[in-house]
């Protein structure tokens, strides 16, 4: 069991993708478990205060340390953790060989940043990985959490029917996926490679490790080329 707590000031945000689809029947099915955390029930005062202005100026609210310290240390009083992750575009850009590290976890802590980021101290004190969804600007950590936690459970043992299927999507082997086809077999002309309905197992395997190569080396060459990813 892979446990997620997601702590957001806007948790309305992450109610939609984990009551849907795959990410519903991995809950349904006991492999997983997401908790959304409302920040705002651990504001310092009875106004749900939880940001506040920046020391030395500027423009942009910062989430305070008081809410989040406390809901992280009650979460880490019930359970170890294995990780807290900040989300945060200035984090490390998420791919696939750290998808597939962190989906071994059990235990997670996702802290979603918003308005102009969290009070620096914790990040010193508590976040143990800093991890972005690429090089653009979202406005708050919520979707890009969403993105992370989808990337992690479609790989968990028993997620996925076919449990070879995330071993064949594109990125797993640097290479991207190859074009699929279902029927009908002719559509206004346009036909279906013949190879993938001659029943010759070992022969589409072959056209289709062919293809994936001929299809990063046309749309990504850049994946042939980074041995690091
Ligand atoms: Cl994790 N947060 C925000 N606010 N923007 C992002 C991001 C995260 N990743 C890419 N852009």
């Amino acid at each position: 069991m892979t446990r997620f707590d997601i702590i957001t000031c806007q948790p309305h945000l992450l109610t939609g993708p984990f009551d849907h689809s795959i990410l519903k029947r991995a809950q349904d099915k006991g492999l997983v478990e997401v908790h959304l955390h409302d920040l705002r029930k651990y504001a310092i005062n009875k106004h749900g205060q939880i940001d506040d202005y920046a020391f030395g100026g500027g423009a942009g609210m910062v989430l305070m340390i008081e809410p989040i310290a406390t809901c992280i240390r009650e979460l880490q009083a019930q359970r170890t953790y294995d990780a807290v992750i900040y989300m945060t575009p200035d984090g490390q850009t998420l791919n696939q060989p750290m998808a597939n590290r962190l989906s071994m976890l059990k235990n997670i802590i996702i802290l979603c940043g918003h308005y102009k980021g969290v009070d620096q101290r914790v990040r010193d004190l508590f976040v143990t990985h800093e991890i972005s969804i690429g090089d653009y600007v979202l406005s708050g950590g919520e979707l890009a959490a969403a993105v992370l936690a989808d990337s992690l459970i479609r790989l968990i043992p028993g997620v996925l029917n076919d449990e070879s299927s995330a071993l064949s999507d594109s990125f797993q082997d640097n290479l991207l996926a190859p074009p699929v086809y279902s029927r009908p077999a002719d559509f206004e002309g346009h036909t279906v490679p013949d190879i993938l309905l001659s029943g010759n197992t070992p022969k589409v395997e072959e056209w289709r490790f062919e293809q994936a190569v001929q299809r990063t080396r046309q749309l990504r060459p850049d994946l042939l080329r980074d041995e690091k990813n």
